[in-house]
């Protein structure tokens, strides 16, 4: 498995295919499965998860679901390895594995009005403060939920944000507007056993699952602390 400091320094996003088996994706598909049924068996969960905005779904229904053994299958020694390989220390911390779950058919798909953020805020020109794992679950089309990331946003200064603020607010070409300034734009789509590691200084959000099957992907930050 290719874990290449030098392409995730400039990128801040970097894809792994295949990392986890199938099989052993399979056996947490297969009980995401049965505990969504029983969550679904509740009278009005349906109802009461479509009456909430887009992105407040994917937490409510996450919140829902119990799978015991998440983090120990997804977060392996060798993943935690590979962290400490790309940020050039070992990670001072891992917090545990949260799912997260798309509801199927939210909408129609959009590249405007997404809720873009960076879960810690970190001084782009110093040291990476730590790296978020994105774990695919089950295969994910484009367009199917998966998590939206801006390569190269990690190394943007505070001067250069307004601008791509303007950009993702008001573009009617993104993917055009941010290729002039130097960003790509990552949607974590893929198969099974994918996983997707990205520097936690980069904006990314949710997106809307346009598809008949329910998004299933969950997420770990390790922390590289000082
Ligand atoms: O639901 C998603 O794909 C986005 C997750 C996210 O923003 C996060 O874990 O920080």
């Amino acid at each position: 498995m290719k874990f290449d400091p030098d392409h995730f320094a400039a990128q801040g996003c970097l894809r792994l295919e295949g990392f986890h088996p199938r099989t052993r994706l399979a056996a947490l598909k297969r009980a995401l499965d049965l505990e969504l049924k029983r969550v679904h068996a509740g009278r009005g969960v349906s109802a009461s998860l479509r009456a909430l905005p887009v992105f407040q779904q994917i937490g409510r229904l996450s919140a829902l679901v119990k799978l015991p053994g998440l983090h120990e299958t997804l977060a392996t020694p060798d993943l935690r390895q590979g962290v400490a390989h790309l940020g050039g220390r070992t990670p001072s911390g891992v917090q545990d594995t949260q799912l997260l779950l798309s509801p199927v058919k939210q909408g129609t798909w959009t590249l405007q009005g997404l809720n873009w953020h960076v879960d810690v805020g970190a001084d782009a020109d110093g040291p990476i403060p730590g790296i978020q794992a994105f774990f695919l679950i089950d295969d994910v089309t484009p367009h199917g939920g998966a998590t939206l990331a801006l390569a190269g946003s990690h190394r943007l200064g505070a001067d250069a944000m307004p601008a791509l603020r303007r950009v993702l607010r008001t573009s009617t070409d993104l993917e055009r507007d941010l290729a002039g300034l130097g960003i790509r734009l990552v949607e974590m789509s893929g198969r099974a056993g994918d996983v997707f590691l990205m520097d936690l200084r980069t904006l990314h959000t949710p997106s809307v699952n346009t598809t008949a099957q329910v998004r299933m992907m969950a997420t770990t930050r390790y922390f590289m602390g000082e």
